[in-house]
């Protein structure tokens, strides 16, 4: 196994020689470090199975399934389906997903800690997901904002980007969104958190979850404060030329792990009509701010 920085990146390792059937404990924390240190690891030559790809997953961390059945791997649960391939009037997973800046898992009361990206059918034009290192984005804001920010927290909420179920054809909206509240209830979380494995301090905010930010009496802050902060970090950045933000490309066989802590991102999907399907499988890792 060999770990080779990215050329001209400040994120991310790329491993070679790293074969999940016969990876020792030792080589899996070699790994898990490289994911809290560099942030992106960068899997290369892999050939997994589904249930393979979960027994990955599972030795870094307990596997959690995503709460929308919608987007399940119909043999494996477990694993996340982003596509776009329909065949007959048949599709396995969702569309479109996470095309806006996030962490995954944000509006929920315990994200996860590890996201496993695999891609199955990798398009040739636009494929790759933009990343913001929200640890260094917090490092290099100006004073006052960091001054502003503290003991604020944000209100996470996964309204904006709610799919519409095939289930919820036909229904009025106000059930669909009065389940949607009952079942994913918007969340609190520090603005600015304490990695609890590096100890960084990570501006643990995006642009498409958080509604606003409260004080810490939970009154509700101007949303300038907010803006100012989305801003600094590159997250209205629309031309995707901010210094913050990191396009990682892939190939067929790579297969990505991040620090979903550290890192927000957004998923760049196909303009033209291209076949583009990814595994995804979350894990915690026994910690919480
Ligand atoms: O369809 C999607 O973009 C899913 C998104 C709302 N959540 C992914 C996650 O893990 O937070
Ligand atoms: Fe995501």
């Amino acid at each position: 196994m060999e770990m080779i920085p990215q050329e001209d990146r400040e994120l991310g390792v790329v491993v070679q020689g790293f074969d999940a059937a016969t990876a020792s404990d030792e080589d899996v924390e070699l790994v898990r470090k490289a994911v809290y240190a560099e942030k992106i690891v960068v899997l290369k030559d892999q050939h997994l199975s589904p249930e393979e790809f979960l027994a990955l997953g599972r030795r870094f961390g307990e596997p959690e399934t995503y709460y929308q059945p919608m987007y399940h791997h119909p043999e494996v649960p477990e694993i996340f389906v982003s596509s776009n391939v329909v065949e007959g009037d048949k599709r396995v997973g969702v569309p479109q997903t996470g095309k806006f800046w996030h962490s995954d898992y944000s509006f929920m009361p315990r994200p996860f800690a590890l996201t496993f990206i695999y891609p199955q059918v990798v398009p040739k034009k636009d494929r790759g997901t933009y990343f913001i290192d929200m640890g260094k984005a917090y490092a290099k804001l100006p004073e006052a904002l960091k001054r502003a920010a503290a003991g604020t927290r944000a209100r996470h909420s996964v309204r904006r980007y709610f799919k519409i179920r095939p289930t919820d054809v036909f229904r009025p909206l106000s059930e669909v969104i009065a389940e949607m509240e009952e079942e994913s209830p918007d969340v609190f979380h520090p603005t600015v958190v304490t990695h609890p494995v590096t100890g960084e301090d990570v501006l643990y905010i995006s642009a498409a979850v958080v509604q606003e930010l409260v004080d810490g009496a939970g009154t509700p802050l101007d949303a300038t404060l907010l803006q100012s902060l989305l801003e600094a970090t590159g997250q209205l950045d629309d031309t995707f030329t901010h210094e913050n933000i990191h396009l990682q490309t892939f190939s067929e066989g790579d297969l990505l792990i991040w620090d979903n802590r550290s890192l927000i991102h957004r998923a760049l999907h196909t303009t033209q009509p291209e076949p583009a399907v990814s595994f995804r499988v979350t894990v915690q890792d026994g910690h919480h701010w």
